[in-house]
């Protein structure tokens, strides 16, 4: 067992464990350094490369926690999608009907994936816990109707309001492909899963009770490992995410944390919550933030420490090995 499996199963460990969403990513220079001579999707398409950059912030950090290197959208390419990075996916956006007949996910297209896997759970310290990831079925629709990101999400919420048959299709193509993908990566040696649920907060309470949370569920139901859901900006719907039926939830920067695990219910785990607007402070600011985190979190199993959101790309390094010593030294 590791700290990070220990925690998600409620069981006593030495220490709280401790990893950030996007550790892999732009704030890194030996990342950066790798990207200059490869571009995105040639990096996330290369076992060797995607592993490499998997390992970069364990080996500068000590995190608890590997996550692989990979897109949400890498999937969809394995459905027959065009992707594009700029520096956020683009692609041409689809209908509901359209969504709904695309292929089956394609696994021999997702191999790179399950390769990366392998090797990052060959190469990692036995501590270390290996982490799959994927898009959870509403944002991948997000992206779908609208061709990339946005402020609004109004094709995703004017679909989800209009609640048609089209619309259930599509939400069920999407579970169904996403919970294959995850199941290989599984196999392929992930420990835990997360799903990324990164736009459904902007929907209304009943929305996600009805359609986001039951398809989250189809993707995750089965699988043989620990999930994670996690949906930034849903505070409004912590009293009903447990219906998804993850082993823990995260939980964004906006809510107290001891706040948001009454509210999930304090017998599943919880991941979060600093906001990553408080890495680009100074280590004297970051300590009194982990002070307080760790202390609302005191007396219970189950807090596996993160950020409420994605560290930013302009993070001192500094600010980052500050944040993971003041978890590692605090009792
Ligand atoms: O230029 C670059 O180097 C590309 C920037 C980048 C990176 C480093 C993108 C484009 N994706 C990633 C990696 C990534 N994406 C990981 C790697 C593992 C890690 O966490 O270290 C993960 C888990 C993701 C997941 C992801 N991609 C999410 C969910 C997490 C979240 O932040 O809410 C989302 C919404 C995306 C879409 C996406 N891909 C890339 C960007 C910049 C974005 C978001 C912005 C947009 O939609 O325009």
């Amino acid at each position: 067992m590791t700290r990070v499996l220990d925690t998600l199963a409620l069981e006593p460990t030495d220490r709280r464990p401790v990893w950030v969403m996007r550790q892999a990513g732009r704030y890194l220079p030996e990342y950066r350094e790798l990207r200059s001579r490869h571009t995105f999707q040639e990096s996330i398409l290369d076992p060797k490369i995607a592993a490499e950059i998997t390992l970069q912030p364990i080996r500068r950090f000590g995190f608890d926690g590997a996550i692989m290197f990979a897109d949400i959208m890498t999937p969809l390419e394995a459905m027959g999608i065009d992707v594009v990075f700029d520096p956020g996916p683009k692609l041409r956006p689809m209908s509901l009907a359209e969504i709904a007949d695309l292929p089956d996910l394609d696994l021999d297209r997702v191999a790179h994936v399950a390769e990366t896997l392998r090797l990052v759970r060959g190469d990692v310290p036995d501590d270390v816990t290996v982490i799959g990831f994927a898009g959870a079925p509403t944002t991948l629709l997000a992206y779908l109707l609208e061709g990339s990101g946005s402020k609004e999400y109004l094709p995703l919420r004017t679909a989800m309001h209009a609640g048609t048959p089209e619309l259930d299709a599509a939400l069920v193509k999407l579970s169904n492909a996403m919970h294959a993908y995850l199941t290989m990566q599984v196999d392929a040696g992930a420990q835990v899963v997360q799903l990324f649920d990164s736009w459904a907060g902007i929907l209304p309470r009943h929305l996600l009770e009805t359609l986001t949370f039951p398809a989250a569920s189809a993707a995750l139901t089965g699988l043989d490992a620990p999930t994670i859901y996690f949906a930034p900006g849903a505070g409004h719907a912590l009293g009903s995410m447990r219906s998804i039926g993850a082993t823990g939830y995260g939980v964004d920067w906006r809510i107290p944390i001891d706040e948001a695990w009454v509210k999930l219910g304090t017998d599943v785990a919880i991941q979060g919550n600093l906001d990553p607007a408080i890495l680009l402070t100074d280590p004297d600011r970051i300590q009194a933030a982990v002070t307080d985190l760790l202390r609302r979190t005191a007396g219970r199993q189950g807090h596996v420490v993160n950020l409420g959101h994605g560290i930013d790309r302009h993070t001192p390094l500094e600010n980052v090995a500050a944040f993971v010593d003041a978890i590692k030294e605090a009792h």
